[in-house]
């Protein structure tokens, strides 16, 4: 490994949060308490946090100072129209629906798109977009590419739809039982892959043959971005944000979290291209959110959402945050360690089933990989396997993943290079004695959305 294949960050340092490790023993304490779920461990016990991306980044110096040009009036606020022109110029969207995060989005758009009973088809599936569709009535179809799956291939644009599933639903059930496609830039359970502008082009083209809508979820858009100028011919020279534009150009809409891409700490929205769909996602906004200048924001967020994702659009940005996070893979790979090909933009996955092979999916393997990763080193991971797809509401069993995975998720702009260094350690020691790693089962199952609050104990 070259270490000049990596990019020094693009920032300094000047605020800085301390943080401390606990002893083993205080660890063992702490996620026995937390039911081996390490949503349930507190920060405070926490080294390194890699659970998430989401609303973990750090904010730069103008978004902190945007912080106080806030405008907290209740309605017309000027951030509110600072957020919308920025949306209309990273995004070409021109009506903007601000919600207090991406799900609050995804309520609003499954709520005024789907008639109970319509299909969904998606390329694979985020928890919290499949719960609103399937809340609303629709029904989720993955229509994502075979290799998708395939946790070793490498695909330069594993995120990619596959036309022909696509063709053989709108065969089989209509074009009028599709709901709209929901096409993810990039997929997050999929690894952090990407989709190719040609793949949008041509989901474009088809649907527009036969008049279905297709909504981006945009959580992570500028990120794929980076990997169209990477990896697809005819973009080498294309500036980021042209990209970006380029791919929602063949979209009606996207919903966002902006605690991924808009680099703040909450925050996100629905924006759309059709003004009758705008009006009734006004209506569903006073409901849920707030009045439709807001939403659920408050005006400093709205500004600092509108800095963000112009920040996140500079090239020496998302360079150095896609290669850290790849600096990290490529350390665990040379190990011999079992993660997703080709390395995301956001996370580096572990491969629960090739790390313990000794555990079927039944005894939860990337839950009690992700558990006793922070017993081994205070580095926080999420599950993102079985426990997380959930079951099926009409039969009750398991969904069953082919990915069974532990995600080491990078927030932007927080950790260095050693930070990586410590996590590429702690996860080669325990894969040394991985066999010592004992299946879980539930002691708690929520209803919805179990990962988060579900408990669990030793086998
Ligand atoms: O956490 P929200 O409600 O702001 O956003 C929901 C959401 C939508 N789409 C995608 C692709 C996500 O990754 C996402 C949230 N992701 C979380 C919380 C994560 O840890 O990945």
């Amino acid at each position: 490994m070259d270490i000049r294949n990596y990019p020094a960050e693009p920032f300094k340092i000047k605020s800085v949060e301390p943080v401390k490790m606990i002893n083993k023993e205080q660890r063992e304490k702490v996620i026995k308490e937390a039911g081996f779920n390490t949503f349930l461990i507190d920060s405070e016990d926490v080294y390194i946090d890699l659970l998430t991306d989401s609303g973990t980044n750090a904010m730069s110096d103008r978004q902190w100072a945007g912080l106080m040009m806030g405008d907290e009036a209740y309605a017309g606020s000027r951030n509110f129209y600072h957020l919308k022109d920025t949306v209309k110029d990273v995004f070409g969207f021109d009506y903007l629906v601000p919600t207090h995060q991406g799900r609050g989005a995804e309520n609003i758009l499954s709520k005024i798109a789907i008639k109970p009973g319509q299909f969904v088809p998606g390329n694979m599936y985020f928890t919290t977009t499949r719960y609103h569709q399937e809340a609303n009535g629709g029904k989720f179809v993955d229509i994502i590419k075979d290799v998708a799956h395939d946790s070793a291939a490498y695909d330069p644009f594993k995120g990619d739809i596959d036309l022909n599933k696509l063709q053989k639903l709108i065969d089989e059930v209509g074009a009028e039982n599709i709901a709209y496609i929901c096409l993810a830039v990039t997929v997050n359970l999929a690894g952090g892959q990407p989709v190719s502008m040609k793949n949008m082009k041509d989901v474009r083209e088809l649907t527009n043959k036969y008049g279905i809508k297709v909504f981006y979820d945009a959580t992570r858009c500028v990120e794929n971005a980076y990997f169209i100028k990477e990896r697809e011919a005819g973009f080498e020279n294309a500036e980021i944000k042209d990209i970006v534009r380029e791919m929602f150009s063949y979209s009606d809409g996207a919903t966002m979290s902006g605690k991924k891409d808009g680099i703040v700490n909450i925050g996100g929205f629905l924006a759309l291209r059709d003004e009758d769909l705008f009006l009734a996602a006004k209506e569903m906004v006073v409901v849920f959110e707030g009045m439709p200048s807001y939403g659920g924001m408050a005006g400093r967020d709205m500004e600092a959402l509108a800095i963000g994702l112009q920040e996140s659009c500079q090239f020496e940005y998302i360079e150095h945050r896609i290669k850290q996070v790849r600096y990290l893979g490529d350390i665990l790979r040379e190990a011999g360690i079992p993660i997703v090909e080709p390395i995301g933009g956001h996370a580096v996955f572990l491969d629960a089933r090739r790390f313990c092979p000794h555990l079927t999916q039944d005894e939860f393997p990337a839950q009690a990989l992700a558990a006793n990763l922070y017993l081994e080193s205070g580095v926080r991971a999420m599950e993102r396997g079985i426990i997380s797809a959930g079951r099926n509401r009409e039969t009750g069993d398991h969904h069953r993943p082919k990915l069974e995975l532990v995600r080491l998720t990078i927030p932007r702009r927080v950790y260095t290079y050693r930070h990586m260094d410590y996590v590429a350690d702690a996860i080669i020691s325990l894969y040394s004695h991985k066999e010592d790693i004992k299946g879980l089962r539930f002691v708690y199952e929520p209803k919805q959305l179990r990962f988060f609050t579900g408990r669990f104990e030793e086998i």
